[in-house]
This record gives structure tokens, sequence and C-alpha cells, in this order.
């Protein structure tokens, strides 16, 4: 991120400098820096880690035919606590790629606790026959950070403040009279 706390601070000076005579190098940056900039942000390597392990305690409610929440995201490492509560038939929770099971009868908490030790995104669903929408009871867990929805913030950060530059300083400034 530090390339785009780099460029607000580049920018910050750009947009205070409008309006006040600012020499016209502050108010120009050329377009071949953006492009650099939007590059770096797409497709810059990401550090494997982000985030240290912790200890999390998710409910997860079960409904013919859905799960709320619907996705889990979680730090790779994270010990987690998963509660699963039933709110009319009984419903089942199984994990792809952690092979775990979990079944809740209704009105009734059922939980387990894992290490999210794998990375990647891993799909749930329901294990146990519960009408006729149940093949679509489905859910997914992600683990480890998601890298495209940062990308994709600073990507929409550079595009606005790609658009304030093209603001163009008017040549007279308006008084208060
Ligand atoms: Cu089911």
């Amino acid at each position: 991120m530090r390339i785009i706390s780099g460029l607000s601070n580049r920018y910050a000076h750009y947009i205070s400098g409008y309006g006040s005579p600012a020499s016209p190098a502050v108010r120009r940056l050329p377009p071949g820096a953006i492009l650099l900039i939007a590059l770096a942000i797409a497709f810059f390597p990401a550090p494997a880690l982000s985030a240290a392990p912790i200890e999390r305690h998710i409910h997860l409610d079960a409904k013919s035919f859905a799960y709320a929440p619907a996705v889990i995201a979680v730090n790779p490492g994270d010990r987690v606590t998963l509660e699963l509560s039933s709110g009319d038939v009984v419903h089942g929770w199984y994990l792809d790629g952690y092979d775990l099971d979990l079944t809740a009868e209704p009105g009734q908490t059922a939980r387990l606790t894992f290490t999210a030790d794998r990375l990647g995104a891993f799909r749930f669903r329901c294990s146990v026959t519960c009408g006729p929408l149940h093949p679509f009871m489905t859910g997914k867990l992600v683990v480890g950070p998601n890298w495209l929805f940062w990308r994709a913030a600073g990507l929409s950060v550079l595009a606005a403040l790609a658009g304030l530059m093209l603001v163009q300083p008017r040549p007279t400034h308006r008084q208060p009279r």
C-alpha cells in the first residue's frame, strides 16, 4: 500500500496547490506515470501473508435453502470455531478441501473448531437432504487475503485521482465579495 500512500501524498500536494499560484510542474503528472502506477497496483506480487492468525468465532445460520453468511473469510492459520444453527429442519455443513462435517438439529447449535491451514476458496454445502433445493444450499470459505478486492480498491482511487487531475485550474479566481 506504499504505492497508494505515496501517490496520495503527491496528489495532496497537487490538490492543495489547486487554485493557488502553484508552479505548472506541480499540476502536471505525466500520463505514463499514472499508467505505471495502475499496472503496479494490478500486477505487483502480493506479500505472502498480511495478517497474523487469530482466534475466530463464526456463527452460521442454516435455513432452507441457504446459509447466512454465505461467504466466510478468514486469515491463513486462524483458529476457527464454527457454530451452526438451524432455523427450520435438520441441516448439515460439509466443507470441501478440509473434509469437515457438522449437523445441526432444528433450534440447536452444533460447533466445531479447526485451523484454517489451507489457502484458497473452499465450497461448503448442506450434507443432510433437507428439501427440493437442497443441492443448491452452498457457501464459500475464503482462506487468505482478498487481493482482488484491494487491487480493485486501489485502481478506483487512482481513477478518481486521475479524474481530479483532468480538471484544469481556471485562469481567473473567483473572489468572495
Ligand atoms: Cu440440505
